[in-house]
């Protein structure tokens, strides 16, 4: 805790630093954080790890045809088992887990992959649904969702600049999308990314089997550069501002170095980071 003439030295200091910055007209410039990349083209280690859904027919993910070889494929077998509408919902990751708390909080996700149908007994159409998916506190979200079709050429997808508000929590069945976000702080808990998978039959639909094909699977994860304290993509003196509003609420972003909670020494190097610059 600061004592009331420490907190009135620190004030002082900042108002001057800030006023310093105001008279230099500093405003910042465009910056990113160091970016994380997951990928995975080798899938040895890649399971459906979740299985949602009201069909009770197995899901499986394993090793198989790529582009080039190895891929992953995932085959959902559908049960005839009801005159109403069933699904089969998978989440298949390996060990692509960011860390909020260690490496910053995210700013943007982007992902791509390769996709293509492998066969079974599904009629025509839309082969077999796919998404970015992310799995935090025992909770999935999905964003960015796609059909695969039925075409057996590879075919790429991809997507930049997700934020946590294109993904949303999973609700099975045909449920509308839910509200609830994955957090993106740099407080949040750990973040496992993975590809969503999904089939589904309508009232009195018979039994399937639907395979398709994943290959050169990419996440890259844009955490917020720590000078950038509101994540808002740039430098500016509105940075200044807020990270003394999180300082002087107590906010856990105003314990800058996360070092013995809010003290001097964490305006100091909110400072000495702001003057550094983001890469
Ligand atoms: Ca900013
Ligand atoms: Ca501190």
């Amino acid at each position: 805790m600061l004592s009331p003439g420490e907190a009135k030295g620190a004030i002082a200091r900042a108002g001057s630093v800030l006023a310093a910055v105001i008279a230099c007209g500093v405003t910042g410039g465009e910056v990113r954080g160091q970016p994380v990349s997951f990928s995975e083209t080798e899938f040895a280690t890649w399971s459906p790890i979740i299985v949602l859904g009201d069909n009770p027919g197995p899901v499986t993910g394993q090793v198989g045809g790529g582009n080039p070889s190895p891929g992953y494929v995932m085959q959902h077998q559908l049960t005839a088992t009801t005159p109403a509408v069933t699904g089969s919902y998978a989440f298949h990751a390996g060990s692509a887990i960011y860390r909020p708390d260690v490496s910053g909080p995210i700013r943007s996700v982007s992902w791509s992959e390769e996709v293509s149908y492998e066969g079974g007994t599904f009629p025509t159409g839309d082969g077999q649904g796919n998404s970015l998916m992310c799995v935090q506190d025992g909770r999935v979200f999905y964003a960015d969702y796609f059909y695969v079709g039925t075409s057996s050429i590879w075919r790429v997808h991809a997507r930049s600049g997700l934020t946590a508000a294109d993904f949303v929590a999973f609700r099975a069945p045909f449920q509308p999308p839910g509200v609830l976000h994955p957090d993106f702080s740099a407080q949040a808990s750990a973040i496992r990314f993975g590809v969503h998978s999904a089939n589904s039959q309508g009232p009195g639909g018979g039994a399937y089997v639907a395979a398709a094909r994943i290959d050169n699977w990419m996440v890259t994860v844009v955490p917020c550069c720590p000078a950038d304290i509101n994540c808002t993509g740039d430098v500016s003196v509105q940075d200044i501002f807020d990270f003394l509003a999180f300082y002087f609420a107590s906010d856990p972003r105003g314990d800058f170095n996360g070092v013995g909670g809010h003290s001097v020494q964490d305006i100091f190097d909110f400072l000495a980071a702001y003057f550094a610059g983001c890469p």
